[in-house]
Parts: C-alpha cells; structure tokens; sequence
C-alpha cells in the first residue's frame, strides 16, 4: 500500500503543478483528497492488510494526506494571489490621465435673455418685479379696460381653468395693476419678467408658453418720448446697434396711444420667410401711454399721474438675436439645440 500512496502522491504533486485556476483546483482536489478521491480508494484496501501492517500505513496514508492538503493550500494562496493581482492589472487607473470633464448644465437661453434684459433696464432705472402666472379674469383682463364680452377678449385666446374667474395670465400686463395698488402714491419704473400662456395654435412664431417683460412707468410729466427714448435704447443694446427697428401704430385697449416696435428679420434679411411672414419684420412688443381707466383701477389719478407701458416677447428677442428660425425649439428640450448657447 505504502507503494501506491509514493506513485499516487507522486502523481497528485505533477498534476497540481499543472493547474492554473481555482475551478481547476477544485477539481483536483476532489479528484485526490475528496470522498471518494484516489487517497479515498487507496484506503478503503486498508481492511484487507494483515493487522500488524495496518498501523504503519495508516500512518503513511496520513502522512500523504497531510502533505497533499499544505500542497493544496499552497497552490490556492499562489493562484488566489495571481487572480488579485491580474485584478489590479485589469483594473488599474492611470491618474496621469487627463480627467474626463463633467457634463454642465447651463442657464436656458429664454433665462438668458432675460437676465439680459433684466440687467439692461437695471441701468435705466428699473427694477425687477414678479407677479403670478395664474391670475383673476379681473386682473387680467377687466382692470386692463377689457370688459366681459368686450371683442378686444379675443386678442389674447385664453387657458381658462375650472375655476371660475381664474385664467392662465395671456401676458404680464396684470402685475402693472397689481404693482399700482401696491406702490401707490409711488413714483413706479419697473420690469415685470414672466412665463404667459396662451391657448394658441403652435408655429414658428407662436408658441402656446411664453416670456414676457412688461415695463412700467408711471410718475408725473412721463411722455411718449420717455417711452421711445427707453426702448430704442434697449433694441440698441440687445442687438449691439445691428438691427434696424420701426414703431408701427396698433391698439390694446390698457394703452392709448398705442404702437408696436417691430425688428428687422434677421433669418430672411428682410426678403421674406415664414418667421416674418414675409414682411422682413418681426414684431417684439407692444406699448403705450397707460390708459386713464388703468391708472384709475391702480389708484392714480390720471389727472395728475402719466405713465407709459409695454410688453415685449422674450422668445422673439431672443430669435432675432441668435437667428433662430422656429421658436418650437425653446421648449422642445432638445439638449443639441439648447447646448449651443452659453
Ligand atoms: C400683449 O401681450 C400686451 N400685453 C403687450 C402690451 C403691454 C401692450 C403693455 C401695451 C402695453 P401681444 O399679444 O402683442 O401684446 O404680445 C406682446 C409680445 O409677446 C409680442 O409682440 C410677441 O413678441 C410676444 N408674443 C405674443 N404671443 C406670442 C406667441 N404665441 N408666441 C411667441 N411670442 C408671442
């Protein structure tokens, strides 16, 4: 017996030798020192030796298992190392690279434009002053000289909500009311900036979401060139003296008299396209001397108070600006648009 534990051990040491990973490994211990293993086998003949020779190779069966297993375990600690080690390889990390930049985000270009606009008027003397998006019929429309029923109503198409008299703001020319009877006997030079809903048919130049920045002055002795004095100012500063403008006739019934300013297109250079519905001209606001009625609703006395509004489009601005040619994309969320600006 002692014969074959010399080849069997002789034989398990060559094979151990030869594995090279841990399922390998495995194996090879099943196959040698497991249940019914090779030492397993050589042993089960123990019975059939005569007695007296039983003890000495007991002891050398012992002996062979005993060496096997520190072999095994041997084997196990180099490869195990060898593993980690090849882990490390794999995962190592070069910090001599060049790291890779995180993605920013950035203000969206609306928000620029506003900030702009917001930083232009600061000069003038105007301060920034916020009102909400959602607004009373009263508001909105009947302080503003817009009656129930009044066919001016249909100007503005209106997200009305289930509450009654409680609309979506069509502009932000409810927070000069508002302003009015906060600030009153107050002289007032203010911008209101804000988002205006309107129930609209989508286009390249309607969106049914919007900004808005209404202006608002009202002291005493302002005049219709106080107005025209501020806002060509403004077009000569958001467009750096690159676009040409005009101030054209119109009505709102919260103004009299009552214009728009309009850009030249910049998308069409004035030929025609579908931005500028092929006049060459875009509008971008609309303004006016405040009417009596609206100074009246805001607590000023028409008699001795004056003041002059307007309500410029953000969105539009901002096309002319960067000759944007659909204002759908605003709003679309399309980072490959949005990523270009800023
Ligand atoms: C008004 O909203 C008036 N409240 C403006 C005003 C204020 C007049 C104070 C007098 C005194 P209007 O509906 O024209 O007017 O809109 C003003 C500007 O908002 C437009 O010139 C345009 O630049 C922008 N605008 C209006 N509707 C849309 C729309 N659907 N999509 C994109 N821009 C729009």
């Amino acid at each position: 017996m002692q014969e074959q534990l010399k080849s069997m051990e002789a034989e398990a040491l060559a094979r151990l030798a030869e594995v090279q990973d841990l399922t390998a490994l495995e194996e090879w211990r099943t196959g040698y020192l497991g249940r019914k293993g090779r030492l397993a086998q050589i042993l089960r003949g123990l019975g059939q030796l005569p007695p007296e020779a039983r003890p000495a190779a007991g002891q050398a069966a012992n002996e062979v298992k005993r060496r096997l297993e520190a072999a095994f375990e041997a084997r196990r600690g180099a490869l195990e190392e060898a593993a980690t080690a090849a882990a490390f390889r794999a995962e190592q990390v070069d910090v001599t690279l060049p790291g890779r930049p995180p993605a920013l985000g950035r203000l969206h270009l609306s928000t620029q434009t506003l900030r702009e606009t917001s930083a232009i008027f600061a000069h003038m003397g105007f301060e920034a002053y916020e009102t909400p998006e959602v607004e009373t019929d009263e508001l909105n429309f009947q302080a503003l000289n817009i009656p129930p029923h009044h066919p001016a109503r249909d100007m503005w198409s209106t997200f009305y909500t289930d509450r009654e008299g409680v609309v979506l703001r069509t502009h932000t020319s409810p927070g000069q009311v508002r302003l009015m009877r906060e600030r009153y006997p107050a002289e007032i030079r203010a911008i209101l900036p804000g988002k205006v809903y309107r129930y609209e048919q989508v286009s390249a130049r309607y969106e049914f979401q919007l900004h808005q920045v209404e202006g608002l002055a009202v002291g005493r002795n302002i005049h219709m060139s106080d107005l025209k004095g501020v806002l060509v100012a403004f077009a000569q500063q958001m467009f750096q003296g690159m676009r040409r403008w005009r101030f054209r006739g119109s009505y709102f019934p919260f103004t009299e008299p009552s214009f728009e300013m309009d850009i030249e297109c910049v998308l069409c250079g004035g030929g025609g396209c579908r931005v500028c519905k092929y006049s060459g001209w875009v509008e971008i606001l609309g303004a006016g001397m405040v009417h009596p009625v609206v100074l009246q609703n805001g607590g000023y006395d028409p008699a001795a108070y004056s003041g002059f509004a307007f309500g410029m489009g953000t969105e539009r601005i901002t096309m002319l600006k960067y000759g944007i040619d659909d204002i759908r994309y605003f709003f679309s969320n399309n980072p490959r648009f949005l990523e270009q600006f800023g």
